[in-house]
């Protein structure tokens, strides 16, 4: 059983003009709230989303499956940082699979989980669409470190979920 709900956690202060701490009972002032997410066991928090690697191979629909089964899609990723985040995870193994795909359009890439294209990594050359065949995403190793490629999503991955929280 998994669960993906998200809450937060609150923490009030209450300081004076000068910056002093002040008891609850003496509020006049400002109040400071700072809100927390947390992640399900096993899923990694990073700026209001969770992240979980898994290591084992397996097609990119595959992949995409077992992510919607815990509520969540494939990583996408829509920032420099947020693509040297799910590098980190990835680097190891070189190769893994992201969000991005034209499987419903050629030449159309779309994030499997309805994230907007602002951001992409494309290595040179990519995506090339080779033999006609290559619709789905990944990070190549044939490139600048957090690069992408397009490549026949019927090969085996091992590949990142993200949950929106
Ligand atoms: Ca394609
Ligand atoms: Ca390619």
């Amino acid at each position: 059983m998994y669960w993906t709900a998200a809450f937060c956690v609150f923490f009030v202060v209450f300081i004076n003009a000068e910056g002093q701490f002040l008891p609850s009972e003496g509020i006049e002032h400002f109040q400071q709230v700072s809100c927390t997410s947390l992640c399900p066991l096993y899923w990694y928090p990073h700026n209001g989303n969770c992240y979980r690697f898994f290591g084992m191979a397996m097609s990119w629909h595959e992949a995409e499956t077992l992510c919607n089964m815990y509520g969540g899609h494939i990583a996408s990723i829509s920032s420099s940082e947020e693509n040297t985040f799910v590098y980190h995870f990835i680097s190891p193994f070189e190769r893994a699979w992201i969000g991005l795909n034209d499987v419903g359009k050629e030449g159309s890439f779309v994030w499997s989980d309805g994230t907007d294209e602002t951001f992409t990594n494309w290595a040179p050359g990519q995506p090339d669409n080779a033999n006609a065949l290559e619709h789905c995403g990944e990070f190549y190793n044939n490139a600048a470190p957090g690069q992408w490629n397009d490549l026949p999503c019927n090969q085996d991955r091992p590949f990142m979920c993200k949950l929106h929280m």
